[in-house]
């Protein structure tokens, strides 16, 4: 963990590159995999999930109508946990609907734009070492605010057929219309063409491997709609001299033992916390369950000395990054000169850990420089918008001109006379 001096500005393009890694080419193994699906329906995933999940299921629903919460196998501090979660994420997420706005943009001519959910979607969360039930929450609240009105969720079986208990626990709780036990590609294939069992969606949301990641990509050419491009997980900490270099170094950490690919970055005006805080990764870094996985990411961070901290907002603003803290007392001050990043933490007592799960906003954000020009999951991903019109023959009047002589220019007649057939009286009533 090298500390960089000072870098040029010519070279900031560069150190803003996410490290490249080696892809692999899946398209055929996908495309094969969606062609099952289609011809096979169930049987194709029933069969992909013994492949691949080494589980023979008896059925691709799992019966979360069957699941008592109260009875799940989870402690009650993790259940209050999740419920705390949930609450906050609800407040924050209910308030982002826009109040329906009419504009009259000429005399007589009124436009507005109204919200409807998507239909059908379809979340998919991954199984794995560590099963992140709090995507559920991060995909089902703002889905249910919306008022999506068939939200299903397919997710892995582990070896014995099984679903973790804190995602049955969040999908229960969250009212998840239907659970399927189904991971991987075929599952973003089932949601994509429909099966006996799993209906198409018009829209698949949430992470995933490599497999899921092309799936999406082959999706979405199919036609059904997709969250975001995906890719590793990132953090970019801006520490002052005032911050806390033990902070900075958990903060770094947390984005670190997500995935061996995850990147951090932490740029200073500072090199005294630049080089407290290698201290501190390196002394907490054993410490760590997962201490393999994160000192693998850290191979790939960046430790940038710069000039001030408008400069380091400056560099952020290039790197765009998913996780932006600001560990400063002037936090609050470099904020509006923040133009690009999926979701920022301002001040010494705002860790991305409280994002990540309960604070409220929703930890499904932009990778990979995706921040310059998209925006993290909110009510909005799960609706679309509707534009209506309403003229008065006053409005049509006024404005009809303008259209006409537009029209004429272009060529197309039949444009014009749609608004002179209004406007004219006699021509409408000469007969056929
Ligand atoms: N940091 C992840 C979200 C997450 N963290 C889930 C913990 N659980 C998204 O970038
Ligand atoms: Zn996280």
């Amino acid at each position: 963990m090298n500390i960089i001096e000072y870098p040029e500005k010519k070279s900031w393009n560069s150190l803003t590159e996410r490290p490249s890694l080696p892809q692999q080419d899946l398209s055929l193994l996908i495309e094969n995999i969606f062609s099952r699906v289609e011809k096979e329906k169930d049987q194709a995933v029933l069969d992909l999930t013994k492949e691949f999940d080494g589980t023979t299921l008896a059925s691709l629903r799992y019966p979360l109508e069957e699941v008592s919460l109260q009875d799940l196998a989870l402690s009650v501090s993790l259940k209050k946990a999740i419920q705390v979660a949930k609450s906050n994420i609800e407040s924050f997420h209910k308030e982002q609907k826009l109040p329906l706005e009419k504009i009259e943009t000429a005399p007589g001519v009124f436009c507005w734009r109204e919200e409807r959910p998507i239909e059908r979607v379809g979340l998919y969360i991954p199984g794995g070492s560590a099963p992140l039930f709090s995507t559920v929450l991060m995909l089902a609240i703002p889905a249910k605010a919306a008022g999506c009105q068939n939200i299903v969720l397919c997710s892995p079986p582990d070896k014995n057929g099984e679903i973790h208990p804190a995602i049955l626990y969040a999908a229960k709780l969250c009212g998840i219309d239907a659970l399927y036990s189904v991971g991987g590609a075929q599952a973003i294939a089932a949601l994509t063409l429909g099966t006996e069992t799993i209906p198409k969606v018009d829209k698949i949301f949430g992470p995933g491997n490599q497999y899921v990641t092309r799936a999406k990509q082959y999706a979405q050419q199919l036609g059904t709609a997709i969250d975001m491009p995906a890719g590793p997980s990132e953090v970019l900490v801006v520490a002052a001299s005032d911050a806390d270099p033990a902070f900075c170094a958990m903060d770094l950490l947390s984005q670190a033992e997500h995935g061996e690919d995850s990147q951090v970055v932490l740029l200073s005006d500072s090199r005294q916390i630049l080089e407290n805080t290698i201290g501190y990764i390196e002394k907490f870094l054993p410490e760590l369950p997962r201490s393999a996985t994160a000192k693998k990411a850290l191979t790939c961070s960046r430790f940038i000395l710069l000039n001030s901290l408008e400069e380091c907002v400056e560099f952020s603003n290039r790197y765009a990054p998913e996780h932006l803290i600001l560990n400063t007392s002037e936090a609050e001050r470099l904020s509006s000169r923040i133009t690009s990043a999926g979701s920022v933490f301002l001040g010494a007592y705002s860790p991305e850990s409280a994002g990540d799960y309960a604070s409220g906003t929703n930890h499904t954000l932009p990778t990979s420089g995706f921040a310059r020009a998209y925006s993290g999951i909110s009510v909005e991903s799960f609706t679309k918008y509707i534009t209506f019109q309403s003229l008065t023959f006053e409005g049509l009047s006024g404005l009809g001109p303008s259209v006409m002589r537009m029209a004429e220019a272009e060529g197309l007649e039949a444009h014009k006379r749609a608004v002179e057939i209004r406007l004219t009286p006699n021509t409408s009533s000469n007969g056929i």
